[in-house]
């Protein structure tokens, strides 16, 4: 056993008993209300899900096993000479709520190294997409594909303890960890770049070196990559793409499913595709300007006359969030070092400076400030990926971390198959005090 799985395991043991308690002596306890438009509006801040692996705080952000993104980024381990850390350290933290040593972070990349063959019939799934395919329906696909690989579904057949389930589920995990960015970097050099060639990850870079080698991408587009990974991985359990995971994976289908369905979710212009629109949208802007910056002014009728179409401002706004998103700040800090002088990142300064008064303006959203997907965009264009099709299947990587770590979560703890209850409009009329 890994030293990883070895100190995933003691945890799991340690924190067993906890659930146990509450569910024994505290099972019935009443620890919040549901109100009719909750009901009505997409279940909106019900506090029904059990995570500790991430805390999304409506002010402050989101905090992964207790640290705050910036102290996540200084406290992981670093390659020498990066800015930011192992991707591999952060499926460290959050297995364990522990900050890997930098000899922990090695063993997880060797072990990653050696869990990254693909099967060719992968290629071939890929290869048989028509080009005008959308990246993520190929990743969906690519995923699902693997699914006969499964180790949990071999011994769920043997008839494995429920207490076990978590094991294999943490081999599948890993696995399908290890092979996300290959599937990924395949399908971008398939769609956009041919020239590029099948390229294989060199045996001893880590995660996010291999991804910058495999897209063709030189420095630092390597620690592009891991902070772009790192900061989409977990947004607690609640979001679209990590409660699809959940959900799947708790009817005790396997994590190729469970992450199959989860990039589905996450291919929604509301959720993780907002970062090619925000690109889209600051496109079209771009053009009407002939490449000039916008004035003040242009910036707030553009902004207007999105609104008054009856469209969102892509990268703005969230359900949970009310100040701006870390995820975006961290990006915005990168850029500043980076790429100041990037014409993009001018237009995305200045919409943050017109976008907030004017949402506020227009009444409607309850957060006016922007998400993390106002500024990715920005960063991957500048880098040379401007193919913004591509952007959600990079996110997909990233949260694939998060998600895979609460499925393993999910099943030490037994968590049981989710099932909440419906009822129907004349109830509800009821529940309210409406009179027929
Ligand atoms: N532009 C215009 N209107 C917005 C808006 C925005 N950026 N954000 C919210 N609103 C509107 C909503 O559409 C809603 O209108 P209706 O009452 O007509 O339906 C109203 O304001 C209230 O919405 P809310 O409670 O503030 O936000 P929701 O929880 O319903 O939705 C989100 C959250 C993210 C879907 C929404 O803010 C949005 O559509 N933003 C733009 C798309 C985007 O950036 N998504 C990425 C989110 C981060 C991620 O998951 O990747």
């Amino acid at each position: 056993m890994s030293v990883l799985k070895r100190k995933l395991y003691k945890k799991i043991l340690e924190h067993r008993p906890r659930i146990a308690k509450i569910l024994k002596e505290h099972g019935d306890e009443v620890i919040a209300e549901v109100t009719a438009s909750q009901v009505i509006g997409g279940m909106r801040g019900i506090k029904s899900l059990l995570t500790d692996i991430s805390y999304l705080d409506p002010d402050e952000g989101i905090r992964y096993r207790g640290y705050t993104l910036p102290e996540v980024l200084e406290k992981l381990p670093k390659p020498e000479g990066a800015e930011m850390p192992y991707v591999e350290g952060l499926y460290h933290l959050l297995l364990t709520g522990e900050i890997p040593t930098q000899e922990e972070v090695e063993e997880i990349i060797i072990d990653f190294n050696n869990r990254r063959m693909i099967p060719n019939y992968v290629w071939d799934v890929i290869d048989s997409f028509p080009s005008e395919s959308h990246p993520m329906a190929i990743l969906s696909a690519a995923v699902m594909s693997l699914q006969r690989e499964s180790h949990f579904n071999v011994k769920y057949h043997e008839g494995i303890s429920k207490m076990d389930y978590w094991s294999s589920t943490y081999e599948d995990a890993t696995n399908l960890l290890a092979k996300m960015p290959l599937i990924g970097a395949y399908i971008y050099n398939k769609l956009y770049h041919p020239e590029n060639g099948h390229r294989y990850p060199k045996p001893t870079c880590d995660l996010g070196g291999n991804f910058a080698y495999m897209m063709g991408k030189d420095k630092p587009y390597d620690d592009v990559a891991r902070m772009y990974f790192i900061i989409h991985a977990d947004h607690e359990s609640g979001n679209v793409s990590a409660h699809t995971g959940h959900l799947v994976a708790s009817s005790l289908s396997d994590i190729y499913y469970a992450t199959s369905a989860m990039i589905n979710g996450l291919a929604g212009p509301l959720h993780g595709l907002a970062n090619q629109e925000v690109l889209r949208w600051l496109q079209g802007l771009k053009e009407q300007m002939g490449g000039e910056v916008p004035t003040e002014e242009e910036m707030k009728k553009y902004v207007w006359d999105t609104l008054n179409s009856g469209q969102v401002i892509p990268g703005y706004g969230h359900a949970v969030l009310r100040k701006t998103d870390p995820r975006y700040t961290v990006q915005r800090e990168f850029c500043l070092k980076h790429l100041p002088d990037d014409p993009i990142f001018k237009y995305v300064d200045a919409l943050y400076n017109v976008v907030p008064d004017i949402l506020r303006e227009h009444g409607k959203a309850k957060n006016p400030w922007p998400n993390v997907d106002a500024q990715s965009g920005v960063v991957q264009w500048h880098y040379g990926v401007k193919e913004y099709d591509f952007y959600t299947v990079l996110f997909s990587i990233g949260r694939a971390f998060g998600v895979l770590s609460n499925i393993v979560w999910d099943r030490a703890l037994g968590f049981p198959l989710e099932r909440p209850k419906s009822i129907t409009t004349e109830m509800l009329e009821k529940m309210v005090g409406i009179k027929k």
